[in-house]
């Protein structure tokens, strides 16, 4: 597999899920469309589906102008306010095809409450998982229409489970930010230090800080490491759950200095 970061309004990435095999991809959150049929006629691949995060706007906004543009595509979701009205609504465990692809559907509700996350398996290449606004490098989603509950499960027990080598392909161009966050939180945390400047290099030569992998979030996200005894003692607080609300919380509050 392939995957194809295009930048869309002011930090949101849309994703090209390629499957050199078969030249057939998926585009995910495809807000604006135009910039996505470009990259698929210059790719020179076979756009066959739409995966969709989440219902917020910068996500599903460009779903229904895509779908009249190309009435072929095939586009999914978890949420009945996504379009286009031919919308196929996804579960938990549901599994997709694109080309050879396994796409496989992670059903993590919270920053909305039908959000669903798609973990894609080749056994050519390390697996990839489309986050949305559910997990950001160093962060997670604002807890929109959920709980502390909700997320806890979300990132421990269903994106904690896979595999360490699955590179994450989150929502929003967020990581420079949320490091400087985390850093408050763990301040003695190495792996943070030099996240913190290996993506603030990149940034300033104007590349991407996605994707990164579900073992490096474990070193350096915070809201991934709410069972870490310094995380708990930064919240004052000794069971994970309660650390997920407070971090929440926390960073709901806070600003980065400029
Ligand atoms: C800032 O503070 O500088 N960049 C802003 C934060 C996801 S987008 C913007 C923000 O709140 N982003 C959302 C989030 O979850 N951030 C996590 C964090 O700050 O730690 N969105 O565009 C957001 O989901 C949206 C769209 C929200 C429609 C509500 C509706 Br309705
Ligand atoms: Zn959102």
């Amino acid at each position: 597999m392939k995957v194809k970061l295009l930048p869309a309004l002011d930090d949101n990435y849309m994703y090209l899920l390629i499957d050199d095999k078969t030249s057939e991809c998926a585009a995910v959150d495809p807000v604006d469309p135009d910039s996505v049929l470009a990259a698929v006629s210059e790719y020179g691949v076979k756009l066959t589906s739409v995966l969709t995060t989440h219902h917020h706007w910068d996500h599903a906004g460009g779903n229904e102008k895509l779908a009249s543009m190309r009435p072929d595509l095939v586009f999914y979701g978890g949420d009945d306010r996504i379009k286009p009205p031919s919308l196929r609504k996804v579960v938990h465990g549901d599994r997709i095809t694109v080309g050879s692809l396994n796409i496989e559907c992670l059903f993590t509700p919270c920053h909305t409450s039908g959000h669903i996350c798609y973990y894609v398996t080749d056994p050519d290449n390390d697996p990839a998982v489309f986050t949305g606004d559910t997990l950001f490098s160093a962060a997670c989603g604002k807890f929109f229409e959920g709980t502390k509950e909700q997320m806890y499960h979300a990132l421990v027990e269903v994106l904690q489970k896979l595999p360490g080598n699955t590179r994450v392909y989150c929502g929003h161009e967020y990581t420079v930010t949320s490091l400087k966050f985390a850093q408050l939180v763990e301040p003695d945390n190495r792996d943070i230090a030099d996240k913190l400047i290996k993506c603030q290099e990149l940034r300033a030569a104007g590349q991407a800080t996605i994707p990164s992998t579900i073992d490096e979030e474990m070193k350096i996200n915070p809201f991934m490491r709410v069972k870490v005894k310094a995380v708990q003692d930064h919240v004052k607080k000794s069971d994970p759950v309660e650390t997920m609300g407070a971090l929440r919380t926390e960073k709901d509050n806070w600003k980065p200095k400029l």
